[in-house]
């Protein structure tokens, strides 16, 4: 085997330890409890059965806090067919997000998603007077082929079921009773009224980064030479600027990389106003080593992204070109930047 195809081989294996994008996260979890609680709502949205015990139409909803920007990846959720069976096939389902359950709501977007529900081995049994019945919960999950973008705070989410052919309405199982409470919207189009309850179901996905500038080998002049040979560190400033004072950053949970490949860390760090526009930003040093050794940039790499998490638990990203170098080349310019970095550092303390 070629040395190239070794190092290629370790990279694959090292990409797989991250990118220096965020990672996905549990965004918020309300997940079904061991005991399933009685029924669930009828939230078979397209159906009109009046035959059927409670409203025909009947669309349940209920809110989410996020910490911070997210954007929702993966959706989770139970339920049950009045029927009590486990469909093998794909059943289709409307996610509604919403931003406000004030009157009809306000839509931020919707998503049609089938799903087949898979058999949890629960079941809820009936409480209800005079209509008993065993149903199975299952669980879904959907991978939403466009994230769904969602702002810090309050979201609502509604969940129904799209198959009008069934005669079995399906059911949003409850994650607790009476809980925060949770909306049902008898008709569509009609005002979201309240109920107690809150229902099963969580939510996967990223935080979305406030944007923040960074600046690779902030005095190594504006072409940012990396040569993946060098035993030198690289130094990126994070810049502070009126909004967003980079001294908030916690630099341990700074990873670089190129945003196509892996990412790597840092253990090193000082402030000092690299800018001179008289605030102080953050110089993260990494070591080009680590960078070739965990697979965060190649002899292609462009870019350099730097994401980090804020001590208030904000993710930042920031990125800047930067210009793989060839070994003669990058050996002059590195050792001028980095006698010239080390010079201005030192006098700088
Ligand atoms: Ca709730
Ligand atoms: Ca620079
Ligand atoms: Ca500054």
């Amino acid at each position: 085997m070629r040395k190239g195809t070794v190092l290629v081989l370790l990279c694959l294996v090292g990409s797989a330890m991250g990118s220096p994008t965020p990672q996905s996260a549990v965004l918020f979890d309300q997940p079904l409890p061991e005991i399933p609680i009685r029924y669930g709502w009828n939230s078979d949205g397209s159906s009109s059965n009046a035959t059927e015990p409670f409203a025909s139409t009947v669309e349940i909803g209920d809110g989410f806090s996020l910490s911070a920007a997210a954007s929702v990846a993966s959706v989770t959720w139970w339920g049950s067919y009045w029927s009590g069976e486990v469909p093998a096939v794909a059943k289709e389902f409307e996610l509604r997000f919403l931003s406000d359950m004030t009157g009809a709501g306000n839509l931020i977007t919707s998503r049609t998603v089938t799903a087949v529900g898979e058999d949890t081995g629960l079941t809820v049994v009936s409480n209800i007077p005079g209509f008993p019945f065993t149903w199975k919960v299952m669980k879904y999950t959907v991978d939403l082929a466009a994230p769904v973008a969602l702002d810090a705070g309050e979201s609502f989410i509604a969940i129904s079921e799209n198959d009008s052919s069934t005669p079995a309405v399906w059911t949003w199982a409850f994650h607790q009773d009476p809980g925060s409470g949770s909306w049902y919207q008898p008709d569509h189009g009609a005002d979201w009224l309240t109920a107690p309850g809150d229902m099963a179901f969580s939510l996967i996905g990223e935080p979305i980064p406030e944007a923040v500038s960074i600046d690779v080998r902030p005095w190594g002049g504006k072409r940012n030479h990396l040569r993946l040979r060098s035993r030198g560190l690289v130094p990126v400033a994070v810049l502070s600027d009126e909004g967003f004072d980079a001294r908030d950053i916690d630099p341990e949970t700074a990873r670089i990389g190129d945003p196509n490949l892996g990412a790597t860390g840092t253990d090193r760090w000082f402030l000092h106003d690299v800018d001179r526009d008289g605030d102080v930003d953050l110089v993260l040093l990494f070591r080009v080593r680590d960078l070739v050794e965990d697979c965060a940039i190649n002899s292609d790499t462009e870019t350099l992204t730097v994401t980090s998490t804020t001590r208030t638990g904000t993710v930042v990203a920031g990125s800047d070109g930067v210009e793989i170098v060839s070994r003669l080349a990058g050996w002059t310019r590195h050792r001028w930047s980095f006698r010239s970095w080390v010079r201005r550092w030192w006098s700088s303390r």
